[in-house]
């Protein structure tokens, strides 16, 4: 619903990010104008004295709360990375859209517990205030949350990123963040929060955003095991027989705990070293490399501590390749 004080000064599917991909990603932190940005129907801009959210459904106390209201409540920071699941129009085409960066906020834990949820309650529906169409839909960006996700630790009304408050293109002032799971979770200009008995029935939760697989209809929640080479890249000269490393991120919901790579086209592996994780943090893994000349295809994969592992083609997380030239010293320069 449009309500006062919001406008939108751009309309339809936008999607930005860093030109050379996840070979931009060359920090423990990605910093926020390298952090790719999603919107499905366009970008909202809301005045911060008429933001409110409001806390329906299955509650005793329903409740709008004003920025004023979250700003006073207790807030706490969760490292995580951020990653989309990729257009929900092609949910098996890996995009790689990824960042790792800290947020700050409320526990929505915390106002639900304040408007008295019902023990009825087993999802919290939660909408986004833009407005306007996507792939021929024309509804409120609404998705949902079990109830047991809801309530953990991790999951804020967020307030800022990487210290600074959230801009308007980030979902400013205030965004839902569902660290561990799929982007499409974390609703941006957040306006509602209704506690239901069941899965929300729009076109975001339904449509898309709801993978059919063999074991039945999966929602895009849980972030299966990625792995990206950030380093080297196909546009990096490399020169013969001196000692470089392939290196580069590996994340999930559940934590890394192993990271193979490959530099012959996936005809053997090898296992890197893998660095800890924080919160829900990516973890960076390395492999030292002495190339021959000539064209080589590099490869990572890796395995969370469930063991699961990723799909080498196919999938969202399908395995990440990279093809690199190693040559003469100042070849081509
Ligand atoms: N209200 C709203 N929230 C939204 C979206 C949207 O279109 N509208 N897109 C989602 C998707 S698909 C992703 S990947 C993330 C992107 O967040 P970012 O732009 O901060 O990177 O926001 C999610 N939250
Ligand atoms: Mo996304």
């Amino acid at each position: 619903m449009k309500r006062t004080g919001m406008h939108m000064p751009k309309k339809g599917f936008s999607f930005y990010g860093p030109a050379e991909g996840v070979h931009a990603l060359d920090s423990w932190i990605t910093p926020e104008d390298e952090l790719f940005l999603v919107t499905h129907m366009g970008f909202l801009e809301i005045d911060r004295e008429h933001w409110h959210l409001d806390v329906d459904g299955l509650v005793d106390k329903p409740m709008r709360l004003r920025l004023a209201d979250l700003q006073a409540m207790p807030q706490r920071e969760f490292m995580s990375f951020h990653e989309c699941a990729g257009s929900p129009l092609a949910p098996t085409v890996a995009k790689r859209r990824i960042g790792n960066v800290v947020w700050k906020g409320v526990p929505l834990s915390l106002v639900l517990e304040h408007a008295k949820i019902s023990k009825q309650a087993s999802f919290i529906w939660t909408s986004g205030l833009e407005w306007g169409e996507y792939a021929g839909v024309e509804e409120p960006y609404k998705k949902d949350l079990p109830i047991g996700k809801a309530f953990a630790e991790e999951v804020l009304l967020a307030l800022e990123i990487n210290g600074q408050p959230l801009t308007s293109d980030r979902g400013g002032p205030v965004r839902l963040v569902v660290p561990g799971w799929y982007g499409t979770n974390s609703v941006k200009w957040v306006g509602s929060i209704t506690a239901a008995d069941q899965r929300a029935s729009g076109a975001y939760t339904t449509r898309f955003y709801n993978d059919s697989t063999a074991s039945g209809i999966t929602p895009v929640w849980s972030v299966a095991p990625e792995a990206v080479i950030v380093s080297p890249s196909p546009n990096d000269l490399l020169p013969a027989d001196m000692p470089t490393k392939i290196w580069g991120w590996a994340w999930g919901d559940h934590r890394i705990s192993n990271v193979e790579v490959s530099v012959d086209g996936g005809d053997s592996w090898q296992t890197a070293t893998v660095g800890p994780r924080k919160d829900k943090s990516w973890q960076r893994f390395e492999l030292p490399w002495s190339p021959e000349s000539g064209q080589h295809v590099l490869l990572c994969r890796c395995t969370n501590e469930l063991g699961e592992g990723q799909p080498p083609s196919d999938a969202r997380n399908a395995v990440h390749s990279v093809e690199v030239e190693v040559g003469p010293l100042a070849a081509g320069a």
